[in-house]
């Protein structure tokens, strides 16, 4: 059974102390609605994660602005990715709940370069 890693109420989980600037990030990306930043188990290099700077805890707890925004700001990073790793593919990630594969419930989206044997084979949820 996959299990949530951060349940964290809103203003207390990971990602919403990470935007308080309460814990360190290598922010890549900010506006008024969403955040970017290195994701600490990179994937592969390059590996960033788009968030909403609001607590919702998946997709389905967003404004249409703020989905809106989060696969705006995911396409503004993927274009940064290809210039600084140059990566022949690229593949967007999106989990919402523990049964879908998330452990930090504060919606965000994976952007992970991809590169010709990567060794990466991709099990949803994660083992
Ligand atoms: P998911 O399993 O889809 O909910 O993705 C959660 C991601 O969050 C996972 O790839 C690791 C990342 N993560 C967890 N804690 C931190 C943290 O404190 N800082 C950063 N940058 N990433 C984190």
């Amino acid at each position: 059974m996959p299990m949530f890693v951060d349940t964290s109420p809103p203003g207390q989980c990971i990602f919403c102390r990470l935007v308080a600037g309460e814990i360190p990030s290598a922010k890549v990306y900010e506006d008024a609605l969403t955040i970017a930043f290195m994701d600490i188990g990179q994937v592969t290099p390059g590996h960033v994660l788009v968030a909403t700077k609001r607590h919702a805890a998946t997709l389905l707890d967003t404004t249409p602005e703020e989905a809106a925004t989060l696969m705006q700001t995911a396409r503004r990073v993927a274009l940064a990715v290809r210039t600084a790793f140059d990566p022949p593919g690229l593949t967007l990630l999106q989990a919402n709940g523990a049964l879908g594969g998330q452990t930090v419930a504060h919606v965000h989206l994976h952007v992970v370069p991809r590169h010709e044997d990567d060794g990466i084979t991709f099990t949803w949820p994660r083992q």
